[in-house]
Parts: C-alpha cells; sequence; structure tokens
C-alpha cells in the first residue's frame, strides 16, 4: 500500500442511507460493508489463514488485552509485529481490550487514568491507560486501532453515563496526542458511547467528531442485553451522526438481520463471534434459515449444508456426515462448520454491496427479514 493512500475512504454508491466503499490500510484495501470474522487470540477459532482466504475474508479480528496477556505484545513485536506471528497477511484490527476489562475482569477500578483489573487467567494486576493500549497495538502493528472506552451496562443511569462519554472522550483525545499521525501505518478509530439516551449519544458523537481527528468512528455499547428494538433504534439514531467521510463500525454486531440493519443504516464494518461460535455448537446459517445438525432429522440426509452455498462444507459433505461428526465431537466438525458459516456471513455483506450498487438495497433488506421473521424488530 502507498503511504499516501493509507486511511483514504472512498465512497463509491450509496442507496437511501447504506453505502459501499474502499477503506485503505497498510495491508490491504477492504470492501465496505465489511464483515470481520474475530480472531481474539489471535486465530479465528478453527479456522486457519489459508481457509480464510478461500473463504475471501478481507480483515480480521484481535484483541489487545488477550495478546497482551499472552503470549505477550513484546514477544509479538519480536516476531515483527502480529501479522508475522500469525501469518496473515491482510488488514487486521485490534480492540482495545477496554470492552474485556468491563465484560471480563472482576475487581475494576476505573478512573482519570484508566481502568485497573486483574487478568482473567492469573489474576495478576493490570492497568490499562488509552496511552498503554496504543503501545500495545503499535507493538502488535494493527492496521486499526481502537481507542480505550468505557462501556456502560445496559440499564446505567443517565447521570453516569453523561459522565462515562465526557471520560470516554477524554481518553480518546489522549490517545490521539500519544499516537498524533492520523492516516499513519497504525490507523486509528474513536468509538462514541452514551448507553441508550439519544441526546448522549448525539453528544459523544460530537464530542469525538468535532476536529476530524480519527480515521474511523465506532458505534461501541450496543448488544449489551438490550431488546431488539432498542438497539434498532439506536443504530437509526446514531449512524446517521457520524461524518460520512469515515468509514462507521458496529461493534460486535451481529445476527444476520442486524447486520443487514446495520447496512441500511450506514454502518459500514461489524464483527460478531456469532458465525465461529454458532459453528462450534452446531447452529449453522443457511439460506433456507438457521439449522440445528446435531437433529435426529439429519442423520441420512444426502443433501448438502445448503444448497446455494459454493464453500468447502457445502460442495463437498452430506448434512449425515456433518451430523455424525457434530455428535461424535470430532474436531473436524468444528472446521467445517466454522468455514460454512463465516461464507454465510461474508456472503451477506458481499450481496448487500452488489444491492446498494444496483439500487435496490431496501429489497434485499425485505428478503432478509422475510428469511428471520422471528429476529424482526
Ligand atoms: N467497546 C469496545 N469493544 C467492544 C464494544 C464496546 O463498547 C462492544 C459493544 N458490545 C463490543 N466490543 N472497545
Ligand atoms: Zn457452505
Amino acid at each position: 500500500m502507498q503511504k499516501e493512500n493509507i486511511g483514504t475512504f472512498k465512497l463509491l454508491n450509496k442507496d437511501n442511507k447504506a453505502r459501499t466503499g474502499l477503506f485503505y490500510t497498510a495491508h490491504g484495501v477492504i470492501q465496505t460493508p465489511i464483515f470481520m470474522p474475530v480472531g481474539t487470540v489471535g486465530t479465528v477459532k478453527a479456522i486457519a489463514p489459508d481457509d480464510l482466504d478461500n473463504i475471501q475474508a478481507e480483515i480480521i479480528l484481535g484483541n489487545t488485552y488477550h495478546l497482551h496477556l499472552r503470549p505477550g505484545d513484546e514477544l509479538i513485536k519480536g516476531f515483527g509485529g502480529l501479522h508475522e506471528f500469525i501469518s496473515w497477511d491482510k488488514p487486521i484490527l485490534t480492540d482495545s481490550g477496554g470492552y474485556q476489562a468491563f465484560s471480563l475482569s472482576s475487581l475494576r477500578k476505573i478512573s482519570e487514568a484508566g481502568v485497573e483489573f486483574r487478568s482473567h487467567l492469573n489474576g495478576a494486576k493490570l492497568n490499562f491507560t488509552p496511552e498503554k493500549v496504543i503501545e500495545i497495538q503499535r507493538n502488535l502493528n494493527s492496521d486499526i486501532m481502537m481507542v480505550l472506552d468505557e462501556c456502560v451496562a445496559y440499564g446505567t443511569d443517565k447521570e453516569y453515563t453523561a459522565k462515562s462519554i465526557e471520560l470516554t472522550t477524554r481518553w480518546a483525545k489522549r490517545s490521539r496526542v500519544y499516537y498524533p499521525q492520523n492516516s499513519g501505518q497504525n490507523l486509528l478509530f474513536a468509538i462514541t458511547q452514551g448507553g441508550f439516551f439519544n441526546d448522549l449519544r448525539t453528544e459523544s458523537v460530537e464530542q469525538l467528531t468535532c476536529d476530524d481527528l480519527f480515521d474511523g468512528y465506532a458505534i461501541g455499547g450496543v448488544s449489551v442485553g438490550e431488546p431488539k428494538p432498542e438497539m434498532y433504534q439506536l443504530m437509526e439514531h446514531t449512524a446517521p451522526l457520524l461524518p460520512e467521510t469515515r468509514p462507521r463500525y458496529l461493534m460486535g454486531v451481529g445476527t444476520p438481520l442486524d447486520i443487514v440493519y446495520g447496512i441500511a443504516q450506514g454502518v459500514d464494518m461489524f464483527d460478531c463471534v456469532l458465525p465461529t461460535r454458532n459453528a462450534r455448537n452446531g447452529t449453522l446459517y443457511t439460506s433456507l434459515g438457521k439449522v440445528n445438525i446435531k437433529r435426529k432429522e439429519f442423520a441420512e440426509d444426502k443433501n448438502s449444508l445448503d444448497p446455494n452455498c459454493s464453500c468447502y462444507t457445502c460442495r463437498t459433505f452430506s448434512r449425515a456426515y456433518l451430523r455424525h461428526l457434530f455428535v461424535s465431537q470430532e474436531l473436524l466438525a468444528f472446521r467445517l462448520n466454522s468455514l460454512h458459516n463465516l461464507t454465510y456471513f461474508l456472503n451477506i455483506v458481499q450481496k448487500a454491496r452488489q444491492a446498494i450498487n444496483e439500487k435496490r438495497y431496501n429489497a434485499f433488506l425485505n428478503e432478509m427479514i422475510a428469511l428471520y421473521p422471528d429476529e424482526a424488530a
């Protein structure tokens, strides 16, 4: 990638609020809207990089907190960075670890300086500051770094949430001061918060976007246990407030329908453990809806899992064999199921891009609502 192009976000087409674009990072260009497979500890579980290439994954996630704990970001730096360490030469986005401090750890203490908490592995005391998580992500050499933020729990009151967005803004600005290269080798995204209060969401976006300091903007604090209609309302309110000229990333979302709905609101990037986690418990997404592969009805089923999928799993194996692998707890089940589910999620964003480019996104959204009637808000 030519240095001067890094951080460029080129808008290609719009269909109402939905948009397609190209985002330039140090390890290549990603097409948006995009789904990013989650590889928290430096591996997309059960899947090797050549599989990821085959299913045309364009960018994967890693996690600052997990990789700092094990094997250590200094060690990874010694290998030339995370791409070299894990043998993946396409873009990597790393989450800041702030969210893990809130979701995994007990005994966390939040202050102006940062967040103090204990390792979920050995109980060791950790101190994450905005500067520290940038330093870790620089050691990892991630293409897209995320700032440290505070993700408040669902149901947090307005008074606390109002103070919290101010802190998240001060942390984001400290991160930018610590690594001042806008459009640098390591791009930096800010994370907007604000709980489920529209006015605080607006305020958080205004505080973080006013000086155009960041290479992209995320919506954090969603999918924290709220009812679906609240989540959809929040997306609808917040996504259009974000700058038109920067990529917008909805963190930790979601189901196929959530993603398609988010795209309709103008979101460009998504990540979620759903395809890989569900693959490992036998829940598979198909063009005909969700399938639980362990069910008896598939015991002698000679058909492929999804007649409309061209992944290795669907090209090669019967439902009966996939069921057998799963009920026998064979390791191959994890790989084949994960390959298929990731293919399904990557196909959704591919189809979404095509629908936007052909100005028929609303019809595509309605097809998806029809496919997942129980999930529609
Ligand atoms: N902040 C960060 N990472 C996240 C989130 C957040 O709010 C979410 C929200 N569900 C997922 N991952 N830093
Ligand atoms: Zn398949």
